[in-house]
C-alpha cells in the first residue's frame, strides 16, 4: 500500500494540533510505571492480549503478553498505538448540552441536568408518539457486560422495540446464516484449527491488513504444506502468497460458491455419509446449482472456468480445509445468500466438527462474536434467545423479575431506524458507541435524519462526527478505564482489566446506563454496583441459551486466558470446537442445506455509472476513525482516502497515480486522489471508509439491505468517475494532492 507523502504542515492543518504522539524516546522513556494491567486490544475481534503500563492514572505504554496464547506477544500497528488516545485533549470529561449561542456549538453542563433533561425529553416523547418513538443505537466495541446491560435498558428502562447495534453493519449475515445452516451464530474453530487445514480459502477478507494475527495461523498451514485460496476483487497482500487467486467481480460470490458446488457434485468429491447423517436438504442445494457451470460462473463472476475448477478440486480433494470469510462477501443485498453458499461448500464435503475443518466468519469489531449474543439487537434476548419466541421471553423475564409482556417485540434494525426517523416516525435517539454519521450507507442521508431528530443523546469518550449532531453528549468510558469480558472472534470469552479511571467527569459507561434508568423510574430493575454483579446476571439470562454462559466465572476466564462458549454449568470444560461428531444445533442435530439461486445486486452498472465501487479498511485506521484518526502515527501511515483504481480503467479515464478524481454515484459524489495500482480488477474502485464529511466514501454506498439481515450494500455500488481537471483543481486548495 503506498502512502500519501504528506507535509507536517499539511496534517496540522486538516487534522487540527492534537495528533497524538510519544515524545522521543517514547511516554514510558525511563520511567517506571505504577503497575502493568494484563488486558486487551480495545480494536479489532482478534482481541490480542496486551499488557498495559500505567503510570499516574494514564496508561504510558505497553509491554507485549507473550504468555496469551492467541497472539503470543504478537500485536499490529494499531494495537501498539491505542493507548495514545486516552491522554488525547479531545477527550470529553463534561455532559455538553447543544449551545448555538457557543463558539462550539456546545455548552458544559452537570451530571445532574444532564441526566434529568435525557430522562425528561424520552417521557416527552415517548407521551406524544409513543414508546417506540424513541429508538436507542449500541455498539459492540462494548464488553458483554454493558451490550447486555443495554439490552436490558432499552426494553425495560426506555420501553422502547427500537433497539438495534452497530453490528447490523457487520456480522449480521455471517450470523443470520449461521443460524439457518448450523442452528448456532459462533466460528466454528478455534484458530489453532487453522494451521491443521490442507486448503485454507479466504473469501472477501483482507486478513493481513484487517485481522494481521490471522496471517501468522496461515503461515503455520502453509509451513504444513496446505494450499491457500483467496477470492478478492483485489490481490490484497494475502492474495500475492496464494496458489490460487480467484479475481471475483463485487457482487459474484454465490454464483462462484455455486458453480464450486456443481463440481463437487458433477466429480462425486462429496461426503455421502456426512450428507446422508448430518444434514438435510442437500437434493434442494444440489438442484440450484446443476446448471451453474464453470463456464457460465465465468461469465458472472469473470473468474476464468479452470481456476473454478482447481478450485473445486482442490476444495473437494483434501482431507481437511477451512473457509474463512468476512466482510467482502457478507456486506451485500445478499450477504446472507453468500454465506449459506459458502457453507453448503463445507456441509457438501462433510468439513465441519473435525480439527482443520470448518467454514467460519472472522469476526471484525473487538466484541463482535460477545455482543451479538447479549441482547441488544432488536430481534434478541440474551443468550442469543428469540425476541419472539414465547419461551425465550419467559425465561429473560424470569430473570429479569418482570412480566413478560413488559418486554417489547422486535424492533427496527439499525438502517431501519435510520430511515424511520428521516420519515419521521422515530424522534428520539439514545446513541451509545455507533458512530453512523460516517459508517452507514449513504450519509447524506444519514445526516439529514440526525438532524430531524428532536431529541439526539450520544454517549462517547471523544465527540465523534455523529455527536456534533446530539443535543446531549455524555462522556462515557474507554476500553481500559472499566473492566468486563469480551468474546473474541474464535468464541473465547476472555477478561477486560481496567488500567486506569475516567477522567474528569467521565464516567463509566455502565454507570451512565444505570443512573439513566433510575431517572426514568426503572430503577428496580438495574440494582447493579459493579460490572461484575451485570455479568452474573447476565450468566442467568443466558443459560439455556444457545450462547450459553451460566458456567462462565470471570476468576475461571482469568486463570484459564479464555474460555469458549457454551459453557452450560461450573466446572465445564468449555467448547474450543463446535458440531463434533457431527452436531449441530438444530433440534433434530442436523444441518441443512440451503438453495441459492443467483442473483444480481441491488445496483449494477450500467452506460451512466459503468464502473464497481467497493468499500472496506486499510491496516492503521480503525472503523469510523474516531479513535485512530486522533492518533499521529496511524495517521502518518494512511492520512486520507484513495481511490484504488487499475492502470487500464486509469488510462481510460486520463487519470495519472496521484490524479484528483470525481467518484458520483446515484447518492452522493466525492473528490480524492487516484491510487494507480495493479492489485485490483480493471472494473472496480476500492475506496476505505475511514473518513467524514466529504472524505467519506458513504457518501456514495447504497442503502440497499439484505432481506433476512438487513445489512446494507457496502460492498457493491455503481459509480462514474471523473478527472478534476486542472482548472478547477487551482481552486481546490483545500484538497491538496499529494506532491
Ligand atoms: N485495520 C483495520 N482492521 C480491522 C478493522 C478496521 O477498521 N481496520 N475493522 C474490523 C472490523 S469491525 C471488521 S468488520 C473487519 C473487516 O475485515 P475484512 O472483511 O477483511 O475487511 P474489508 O476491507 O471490509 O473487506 C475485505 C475485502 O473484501 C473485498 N471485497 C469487496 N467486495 C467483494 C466481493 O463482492 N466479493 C469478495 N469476495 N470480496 C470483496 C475487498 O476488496 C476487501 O479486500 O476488520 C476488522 N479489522
Ligand atoms: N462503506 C463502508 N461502511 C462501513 C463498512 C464498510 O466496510 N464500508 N463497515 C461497517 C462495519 S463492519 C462496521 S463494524 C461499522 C462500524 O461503525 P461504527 O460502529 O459507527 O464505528 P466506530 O468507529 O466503532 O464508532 C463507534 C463510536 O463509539 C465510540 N466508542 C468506541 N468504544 C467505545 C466504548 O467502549 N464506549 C463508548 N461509550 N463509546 C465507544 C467511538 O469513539 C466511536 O465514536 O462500520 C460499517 N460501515
Ligand atoms: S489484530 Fe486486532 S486485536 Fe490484535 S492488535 Fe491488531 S487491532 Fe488489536
Ligand atoms: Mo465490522
Amino acid at each position: 500500500m503506498s502512502r500519501i507523502p504528506i507535509s507536517e504542515e499539511e496534517l496540522i492543518s486538516r487534522y487540527g494540533p492534537h495528533l497524538n504522539e510519544e515524545p522521543p524516546g517514547g511516554w514510558d522513556g525511563g520511567i517506571v510505571p505504577d503497575r502493568v494491567v494484563q488486558t486487551h486490544c480495545c480494536f479489532c475481534g482478534q482481541q490480542c492480549g496486551i499488557k498495559l503500563k500505567v503510570k499516574d492514572n494514564e496508561v504510558i505504554g505497553f509491554e507485549p503478553w507473550y504468555e496469551f496464547p492467541f497472539n503470543e506477544g504478537k500485536l499490529c500497528p494499531k494495537g501498539v498505538k491505542r493507548y495514545l488516545q486516552g491522554s488525547h485533549p479531545d477527550r470529553l470529561m463534561h455532559p455538553l448540552e447543544r449551545d448555538s449561542t457557543s463558539p462550539s456549538g456546545f455548552r458544559q453542563i452537570s451530571w445532574d441536568d444532564a441526566l434529568n433533561r435525557v430522562a425528561s425529553e424520552v417521557r416527552r416523547i415517548q407521551e406524544e408518539h409513543g414508546p417506540d418513538a424513541f429508538a436507542m443505537l449500541s455498539g459492540v466495541s462494548l464488553t458483554n457486560e454493558k451490550s447486555y446491560l443495554v439490552g436490558k435498558f432499552a426494553r425495560l428502562a426506555l420501553g422502547t422495540a427500537n433497539l438495534d447495534y452497530n453490528g447490523r453493519f457487520c456480522m449480521v449475515s455471517a450470523g443470520a446464516g449461521n443460524k439457518k445452516a448450523l442452528g448456532v451464530d459462533r466460528a466454528p474453530n478455534p484458530w489453532s484449527d487453522i494451521p491443521l487445514a490442507d486448503v485454507v480459502w479466504v473469501a472477501g477478507s483482507n486478513i493481513a491488513e484487517t485481522f494481521p494475527i490471522t496471517t501468522s495461523y496461515i503461515w503455520k498451514a502453509r509451513d504444513r504444506g496446505a494450499r491457500l485460496i483467496v477470492q478478492d476483487p483485489r490481490v490484497v497482500p494475502l492474495a500475492r502468497t496464494a496458489d490460487l487467486f480467484l479475481p471475483v467481480r463485487p457482487g459474484s460470490d454465490s454464483a462462484l460458491f455455486g458453480a464450486v458446488l456443481h463440481q463437487l457434485i458433477r466429480n462425486d468429491w462429496l461426503d455421502h455419509e456426512f450428507i446422508d447423517n448430518h444434514t438435510v436438504d442437500f437434493d434442494q442445494a444440489a438442484a440450484a446449482v446443476a446448471d451453474m457451470t464453470p463456464a457460465w460462473a465465468a461469465s458472472i463472476t469473470g473468474v476464468a472456468a479452470a481456476r473454478i475448477e482447481e478450485a473445486a478440486e482442490l476444495w473437494g480433494t483434501s482431507a481437511t480445509g477451512m473457509l474463512l470469510h468476512a466482510r467482502g462477501i457478507e456486506q451485500q443485498s445478499k450477504g446472507v445468500d453468500n454465506v449459506l453458499a459458502a457453507i453448503n461448500l463445507g456441509l457438501a464435503t462433510g468439513k465441519f466438527g473435525k480439527p482443520g475443518c470448518g467454514v467460519s466468519t472472522i469476526t471484525g469489531q473487538g466484541n463482535g462474536q460477545g455482543g451479538r449474543e447479549q441482547g441488544h439487537k432488536c430481534d434478541q434476548l440474551p443468550g442469543n434467545r428469540d425476541i419472539s419466541n414465547p419461551e425465550h421471553r419467559e425465561h429473560v423475564a424470569g430473570v429479569w423479575g418482570c412480566d413478560e409482556s413488559e418486554i417489547p417485540g422486535k424492533g427496527l434494525s439499525a438502517e431501519e431506524i435510520i430511515e424511520a426517523i428521516h420519515e419521521g416516525s422515530i424522534k428520539g435517539l439514545l446513541s451509545i458507541c455507533f458512530n453512523p454519521l460516517v459508517s452507514a450507507p449513504d450519509s447524506n442521508f444519514t445526516k439529514e435524519a440526525l438532524d430531524k431528530l428532536e431529541f439526539y443523546s450520544v454517549i462517547d469518550f471523544f465527540l465523534s462526527e455523529s455527536a456534533q449532531h446530539a443535543d446531549m453528549v455524555l462522556p462515557g468510558s474507554l476500553h481500559e478505564e472499566d473492566e468486563g469480558t469480551a468474546t473474541s472472534g474464535e468464541g473465547r470469552i476472555i477478561k477486560i482489566n481496567a488500567a486506569t479511571e475516567p477522567p474528569g467527569e467521565a464516567r463509566l459507561d455502565w454507570e451512565i446506563l444505570v443512573d439513566l434508568a433510575e431517572r426514568l423510574d426503572r430503577g428496580q430493575y438495574f440494582p447493579f454496583q459493579s460490572s461484575k454483579e451485570i455479568f452474573e446476571e447476565l450468566r442467568l439470562a443466558s443459560a439455556g441459551g444457545t450462547a450459553d454462559y451460566r458456567g462462565v466465572t470471570w476468576e475461571r476466564v482469568e486463570a484459564e486466558m479464555g474460555l469458549f462458549w457454551p459453557v452450560p454449568e461450573e466446572g465445564h470444560p468449555g467448547t474450543p470446537r463446535l458440531f463434533e461428531g457431527g452436531k449441530f444445533y438444530h433440534p433434530d442435530g442436523k444441518a441443512r442445506f440451503h438453495p441459492i439461486p443467483f442473483r444480481e445486486s441491488a445496483e449494477v452498472v450500467d452506460d451512466e455509472y459503468p464502473i464497481w465501487l467497493t468499500t472496506g479498511r486499510v491496516v492503521s485506521q480503525y472503523l469510523s476513525g474516531t479513535q485512530t484518526r486522533r492518533i499521529g502515527a496511524l495517521v502518518r501511515q494512511y492520512p486520507e482516502p484513495l481511490c484504488e483504481m487499475h492502470p487500464q480503467l486509469a488510462a481510460q479515464l486520463g487519470v495519472s497515480d496521484g490524479d484528483l478524481i470525481t467518484v458520483t454515484s446515484r447518492r452522493g459524489d466525492m473528490v480524492l486522489p487516484a491510487q494507480v495500482v495493479a492489485t485490483i480488477r480493471p472494473d472496480t474502485v476500492f475506496i476505505p471508509f475511514h473518513w467524514p464529511g466529504r472524505k467519506a466514501v458513504n457518501q456514495l454506498t447504497n442503502r440497499a439491505l439484505d432481506p433476512i439481515s438487513r445489512m446494507p450494500e457496502f460492498k457493491v455500488s455503481a459509480v462514474r468517475i471523473d478527472r478534476v481537471d486542472d482548472s478547477q483543481r487551482a481552486g481546490e486548495s483545500s484538497e491538496p494532492r499529494p506532491a
